[in-house]
């Protein structure tokens, strides 16, 4: 069976899911999409040689008769509505984060598709799928190093633009660690420190930059975050898990080692697309072969809720300068947990 799938903004990413679930992956083809932006819509459709059609609304997109599941990469505002949209059409849905920009917003998805009895929401963190962070996880779960006790992370961009502002460093780039580490530790979060120390001349004046977190789970283990957005150097993300017995840590991209000049090295990627590009593949393919069965096989609306509510604590303590409890409801059993 081939999956018809509707696009629902196509920015950046959506362009980029739009080409890969249309010319890459199997089993699926890209029939409907829009933007607001509905002249861009149409110069990608026909650019790209997808040749989808192009319709006014996003609610136009969802009802299509043609169209069996949707993929909503509009900015983050919108995806609430969309994403309710879709679930009240009885339609699966693949969500780029953020869920949704408020925790309660996040949390009324939840209501509506337990309401709805059956699941239907992906949401696109993609590191689940990142072949690093799978060996690393494996490793973690054979015991290889202990029971994980800490974790040094890093999330470092080269530059953000000007309109990267205020705490986007969490709500737009933190999230992603927010939902790995979960997953990784088979485990949720109870406090977080946010410290804010010396700012480098190199970020813009709406940024404060870098920052770290400091997140403790309900095992008690500590996890402590750079996030450095400005760094210049390289888009370099970092996760070393401390255990009882040794430390396993997150694999380095394949790059050729180099003596040369009189120094050996390798090289740093620059650009966070090309750092995931593979997982974003194996995301997709995966969410087009679960959703023809019926099921979500991936991060779904629980994880989006417990990463906007754990962002928003994260805001609260950089606010006030405290360390402060992240208060999570049990999991519903609606939500049993997932590899
Ligand atoms: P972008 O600004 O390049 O694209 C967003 C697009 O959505 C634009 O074309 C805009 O016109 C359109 N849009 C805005 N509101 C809309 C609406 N109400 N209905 C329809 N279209 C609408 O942004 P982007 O970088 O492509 O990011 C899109 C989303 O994907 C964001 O939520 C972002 O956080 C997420 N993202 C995820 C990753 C990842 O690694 N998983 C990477 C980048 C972006
Ligand atoms: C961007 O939106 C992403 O999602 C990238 O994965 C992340 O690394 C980057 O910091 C964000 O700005």
């Amino acid at each position: 069976m081939t999956l018809r799938i509707g696009i629902i903004g196509c920015g950046g990413i959506g362009q980029e899911h739009a080409r890969r679930l249309h010319f890459k992956l199997a089993g699926a083809q890209v029939v409907a999409i829009n933007d607001i932006n509905l002249a861009a819509a149409t110069q990608f459709s026909e650019m790209s040689g997808i040749q989808a059609r192009v319709l006014d609304s996003h609610q136009a997109v969802i009802d299509a008769p043609d169209v069996d599941a949707l993929v909503v990469a509009s900015w983050g505002p919108a995806h609430e509505e969309q994403v309710l949209a879709c679930i009240k059409a009885g339609k699966p849905v693949f969500c780029e984060k953020p869920l949704a920009v408020t925790a309660e917003g996040a949390r009324r998805i939840v209501d509506a598709e337990v309401q709805a009895g059956k699941k239907l929401v992906q949401v696109g963190f993609m590191r689940r799928y990142d072949a690093g962070y799978r060996a690393l996880k494996a490793t973690l779960d054979a015991g290889t190093v202990g029971d994980a006790l800490l974790v040094h992370a890093a999330h470092r961009n080269p530059a953000v633009p000007e309109m990267y502002v205020g705490d986007m460093s969490i709500t737009d780039t933190f999230i992603h660690e927010i939902d790995v580490f979960r997953w990784l530790l088979n485990d949720d979060y109870v406090s977080v420190q946010v410290i804010e120390g010396r700012k480098t001349r190199n970020a813009h004046a709406g940024l404060h930059d870098p920052i770290t977190v400091l997140l403790e789970t309900r095992q008690g283990i500590r996890i402590d975050t750079e996030i450095y957005v400005a760094c210049r150097f390289g888009y370099d993300i970092q996760c070393h898990v401390v255990g009882e017995t040794g430390v396993a840590s997150l694999p380095e991209p394949m790059s050729v080692p180099l003596r040369s000049n009189a120094r050996q090295g390798s090289g740093i990627l620059m650009d966070w697309k090309l750092r995931f590009i593979d997982s974003y593949d194996v995301e997709l393919q995966d969410w087009i072969e679960a959703t023809v069965r019926g099921e979500v096989n991936g991060p779904d609306a629980w994880d989006g809720y417990v990463a906007s509510v754990t962002a928003e604590a994260c805001i609260e303590a950089r606010k006030t300068k405290q360390i402060l409890p992240i208060a999570l409801p049990e999991r519903p059993a609606f939500y049993a947990r997932q590899g």
